[in-house]
């Protein structure tokens, strides 16, 4: 397909990529570093991606800043000093448009520009790609960085449009923020989004609900300011801990996972175990045990220590019961580190609602109503999350081999090659793309796994007047299979959570992220590169499959 005459066409490029986020940011840069010229589209307008878009109150990183973070430039490293522990979302914003600008990036990238469509040339070996604003560009190379999480759920609760107050979604904040002060204010949801704003709003609100469908595990982030000896010591280590973190099953060093099994601990010492990491807070609690998200057995021991934390906290029973979850095992839906969280509902401006035992039945005019009462409400915040993993690329209008739509093919659940390719869609390329490890590993850990493995694929073709790779339906079918195993082996499908699609009514149900862990993954990629892109047909420009 090429672009009509009437629609203004930019020059060709050798690459377009999608999104300014950690993904799109340095996948441009390795692509200026080939030497090849990119265009960035980006629909916001600025760089950032879920950085620039979550900016409700609270919003922080829960992976340790030290490790969420780029490790490909040891100067940047050197000159960025996050100032707390977990960084908040401002402070995360600056770094990446720090890096925007360090690596001058931005003369690449159109911002407030949304990717529509884009349709593979097959005579050409060339995408064609389309805005929102009217505009086709030709490109060798369509790298998608449009995030896992960047497509907001929208509400479709029944008199929605009727209510007088004030809405917001925690994916689109507004940029100067909200004052609650003096509101009637109601949550609904609680998922990382609402455990992180929830203690926030209730410190300005006059009233806070906070109507929970499903109960979360959250675990304490201990957040702070660094201790000057920790810095020291990441410092004189860095190489080693990132080596480390990479080296780890969710490529997060801090999870300190440990090869003894829960079924095989003594109780006190299950206890003593769990304690200690629960004071060292975050994500390690996961790492306690080798069994926790394979054994039920192994897993009930760290749910219920859990529970045992919520009912230490929290001082009404009835509430501490409420917000223990039984419905699937711990781990299973993404665990929420928090601050606060669970203290807040001793406060008194605070009620918790259960909406799995009353349903929400309607947002009337002056709040929300459920099966069981009437709740007056000046403002409504929706952390209803996103439609994970396929929503931005199902949004817009891919079109391979013989015109067939991505979401077409994609119509019961996603199908990749280790999540970087598609068969039938060639020269393009997927960032943390479901069936890759993504979003159960440290994403910046993915995101510079992924576009490092690009830029050499990229690199590689170039090399070899190479016109086009593309993944080939065995190796696809193989992959599929392999990560859908290997999801079985474990708890993870019991939850209905978003990896699996649960949370988006009519989404088929495929577990979609890859579960085998990131160092197995990541030395599957190196060995199909090293064997010559094994599972994968490459082709010269006179369209011969090598
Ligand atoms: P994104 O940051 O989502 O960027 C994608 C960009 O693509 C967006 O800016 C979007 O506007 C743009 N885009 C999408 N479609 C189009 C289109 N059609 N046209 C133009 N532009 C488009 N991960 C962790 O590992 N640790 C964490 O602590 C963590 N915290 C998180 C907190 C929140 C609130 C959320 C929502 C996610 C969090 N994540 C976390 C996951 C997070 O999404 C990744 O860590 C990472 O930021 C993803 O980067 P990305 O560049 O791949 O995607
Ligand atoms: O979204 P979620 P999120 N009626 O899908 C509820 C990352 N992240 O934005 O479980 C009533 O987790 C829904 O209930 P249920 C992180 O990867 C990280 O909070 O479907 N309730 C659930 O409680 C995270 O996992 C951080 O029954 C409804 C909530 O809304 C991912 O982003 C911070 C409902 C949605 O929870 C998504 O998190 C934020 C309805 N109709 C995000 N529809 C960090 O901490 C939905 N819900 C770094």
């Amino acid at each position: 397909m090429s672009a009509s005459s009437a629609e203004p066409t930019i020059s060709p490029f050798d690459a377009v990529i999608v999104g300014a986020g950690f993904s799109g940011l340095y996948m441009l840069h390795r692509l200026r570093q080939l030497g090849l010229s990119a265009r960035l589209f980006e629909a916001a307008d600025g760089v950032g991606g879920t950085w620039w878009w979550n900016r409700y109150p609270g919003a922080r990183v829960d992976i340790e800043s030290m490790e969420y973070s780029y490790s490909f430039s040891p100067e940047l490293e050197a000159e960025w000093e996050w100032s707390e522990r977990y960084a908040t979302q401002p402070e995360l914003l600056a770094y990446l448009d720090h890096v925007a600008e360090r690596f001058d990036l931005k003369r690449d990238i159109q911002f407030k520009t949304r990717v529509t469509a884009a349709a593979f040339d097959e005579a050409q070996s060339r995408w064609t790609v389309r805005t929102d604003r009217g505009e086709a560009v030709s490109a060798r190379y369509l790298v998608m960085a449009t995030g896992c999480l960047s497509v907001a759920n929208r509400p479709d609760f029944p008199g929605l449009e009727t209510f007088k107050g004030k809405t917001y979604h925690t994916g689109h904040w507004p940029h100067g923020g909200v004052d609650f002060t003096g509101q009637k204010v109601g949550v609904i949801g609680t998922g990382s989004s609402a455990v992180q704003s929830i203690p926030k709003i209730a410190e300005q609100a006059a009233h806070l609900h906070v109507f929970q469908r499903t109960p979360n595990f959250s675990v304490p982030a201990h957040n702070g300011p660094f201790d000057p000896a920790f810095l020291a010591d990441w410092k004189t280590n860095r190489a080693q801990y990132r080596r480390e973190g990479r080296e780890n099953g969710f490529g997060i060093r801090a999870l300190d996972s440990s090869e003894q099994l829960a079924v095989e601990t003594p109780p006190e010492e299950q206890r003593r175990v769990y304690e200690e990491r629960w004071a060292r807070g975050g994500f390690s609690l996961v790492g306690a045990f080798a069994d926790l998200i394979f054994d039920p057995a192994a897993n009930a021991t760290a749910a219920e220590f859990v529970g045992s934390k919520i009912r230490e906290i929290v001082k009404d029973p009835a509430v501490a019961d409420t917000l223990f979850p039984r419905s699937y095992p711990i781990a299973t839906k993404r665990l929420c580190v928090d601050t606060d969280y669970y203290a807040t509902f001793n406060r008194d401006n605070v009620t918790l609602v259960d909406v799995a035992a009353t349903p929400i039945e309607a947002i009337t005019p002056t709040g929300l109503r459920t099966s069981e009462a009437d709740y007056e409400l000046d403002s409504i915040v929706f952390a209803i999350g996103f439609d994970a993993m396929t929503g931005a690329l199902n949004s817009i209008d891919i079109r391979g081999r013989g015109g067939v739509a991505l979401k077409d093919r994609w119509a019961e659940g996603p199908r990749t090659y280790l999540g970087l390719m598609v068969a039938g869609f060639p020269n393009l390329f997927t960032v943390t793309g479901p069936g890759s490890p993504s979003v159960l590993c440290n994403m910046a850990v993915a995101i510079e796994q992924h576009v490092g493995w690009i830029a050499d694929c990229i690199a590689h073709l170039g090399g070899r007047q190479l016109a086009a790779i593309e993944a080939t339906a065995e190796a696809q079918d193989a992959w599929v299979a392999h990560v859908n195993e290997v999801a079985e082996m474990t708890l993870y499908p019991q939850a209905n959570s978003w990896y699996l699609g649960a949370n988006v009514p009519g989404k088929p149900r495929v577990f979609m992220p890859y579960i085998g862990g990131f160092p197995a993954y990541r030395e599957k990629c190196d060995q199909v590169a090293a064997q010559g892109y094994e599972g994968f047909a490459l082709s010269s420009a006179a369209s011969g499959v090598s």
